[in-house]
């Protein structure tokens, strides 16, 4: 029975035939071998050897150790790994981010990235519209776009809903969404939702301003496209998909969707179950990679290190690259920005991330002393006064909204 070898150091293989993975791994094992466990268990071998292993399959379909530098593991799988024609997420993830985790051998393991070859990115659409088409629809070229999550998180009933939405708009903001939570309670039934929100953002656009609303259709797999399309029916201007709960595969459904013709806003929660630990899980930039292939428009990448949610900066620019490189054949997304973000903040995130990303508060909005709009035109003067390099402070003598936020939250 043959003892086969999982490494290949320095062997220089084709993109064209191999998807490449980096491991962070932590292990009492010399770093060899415990490569070696990862690349054959996610590939052609088991913990010990089999007779059914045979030197053809070996050869065609078994991951190769390529690089280890320090804790970092580089291991290439031979693309007839994965079941292409498919062109399904779910299955990948089987092979890349699978048994791996849970093996005794390793203390500790994160998926750190991947890199897929061209057949596989070649039966994927990515976003139908991306950050260039969210700004055409919001008639917003350059500038960030500005949001809130409508809060509470859960609730309001579809009038006060939508209420807080043409109130926000009013204040100017171009974006509205649901909470990750909300999708189709008693108090809030999806569709009596949606059809407030349409009448309220049409209201806003018979009053000279764009602005879209995200509506939560995170769901089973069974009904996700339907639900689509029924809120698309009732008016819905953006869908929101909650993609570590429902599924890459959801998103993909939905984005795909020929029926579906409004952009599609992805919302991680749960991510931090695997991207919070730095030696464990998997991390955000893969998600990112995942979700643009599956079509996600807009991606909650953090707030590179400033607002509430745990986030390394350098870790929110690699999730900001993998939504906007050109690396890849599809549609860039647009970045967003969010958790615990409020006036005093948006200049640090400028800076940090640029114009191209969407800044939103909920909190920051709703906590606002005078209500939603003025907490709306907060938000909506920060981002102007940081868009033209002018400080917090200087700007907000002649705009009270802003000052009064900076009295209540300060500014960092
Ligand atoms: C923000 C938020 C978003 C977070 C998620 C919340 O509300 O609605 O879900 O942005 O974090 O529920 O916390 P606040 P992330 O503005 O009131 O914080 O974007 O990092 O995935
Ligand atoms: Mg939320």
């Amino acid at each position: 029975m043959e003892n086969y070898s999982y490494l290949a150091l320095g062997e220089e293989l084709d993109r064209e035939n191999w998807v490449f993975t980096k491991y962070r791994v932590t292990t009492d094992l010399p770093m060899e071998k415990a490569a070696e466990n990862i690349a054959a268990e996610q590939s052609t071998g088991t913990w010990t050897g089999i007779s059914t292993l045979k030197d053809d399959i070996f050869r065609k379909y078994a991951a190769k150790v390529t690089a280890i530098d320090g804790d970092m593991v580089t291991i290439a799988y031979p693309v007839e790994d994965f079941c292409i024609e498919r062109g399904a997420v779910p299955q990948i993830l089987s092979v890349i981010a699978g048994n791996l985790f849970g093996l005794e051998t390793i203390k500790g393991v994160r998926l750190e990235d991947v890199e897929f070859c061209p057949s596989i990115l070649k039966k994927y659409k990515g976003p139908k519209f991306g950050d260039k088409g969210l700004r055409d629809i919001l008639g917003r070229p350059e500038k960030p776009l500005v949001g809130t999550i409508v809060k509470p998180k859960i609730g309001l009933n579809p009038k006060d809903t939508a209420a807080y939405v043409y109130e926000a708009g009013s204040g100017g903001l171009t974006n509205g969404k649901d909470d990750e939570t909300l999708v189709d309670q008693v108090f809030c039934p999806i569709e009596a939702r949606t059809k407030a929100v349409a009448e309220a953002i049409d209201k806003l656009k018979e009053e000279g301003h764009r602005m879209v609303h995200a509506i939560n259709i995170s769901t089973n797999g069974q009904d996700i496209r339907d639900l689509a399309e029924d809120v698309q029916k009732w008016g819905a201007t953006e869908i929101m998909v909650d993609v570590i709960t429902c599924g890459y595969g959801a998103v993909q459904a939905v984005a795909e969707d020929p029926k579906i013709k409004v952009p599609v806003h992805v919302h991680r929660t749960m991510h931090g179950a695997m991207t919070k630990d730095p030696l464990n899980g998997i991390s955000m930039r893969v998600v990112s990679k995942l979700v643009r292939m599956c079509g996600g428009d807009a991606l909650h990448i953090g707030t590179l290190g400033v607002g509430k949610m745990a986030g390394d900066p350098a870790e929110g620019r690699l999730n900001q690259d993998a939504c906007q490189s050109d690396d890849v054949p599809f549609k860039k997304v647009l970045p967003v920005c969010s958790g615990g973000m409020y006036p005093g903040i948006v200049p640090g995130v400028m800076k940090a991330a640029g114009n191209n990303i969407q800044i939103q508060a909920g909190g920051g909005v709703a906590g606002h002393p005078r209500g939603v709009r003025a907490g709306a035109m907060a938000m909506c003067q920060a981002v102007d006064a940081a868009y033209e390099g002018i400080p917090l402070a200087e700007y907000a003598k002649d705009h009270a909204e802003l000052r009064e936020a900076l009295e209540r939250w300060g500014s960092k």
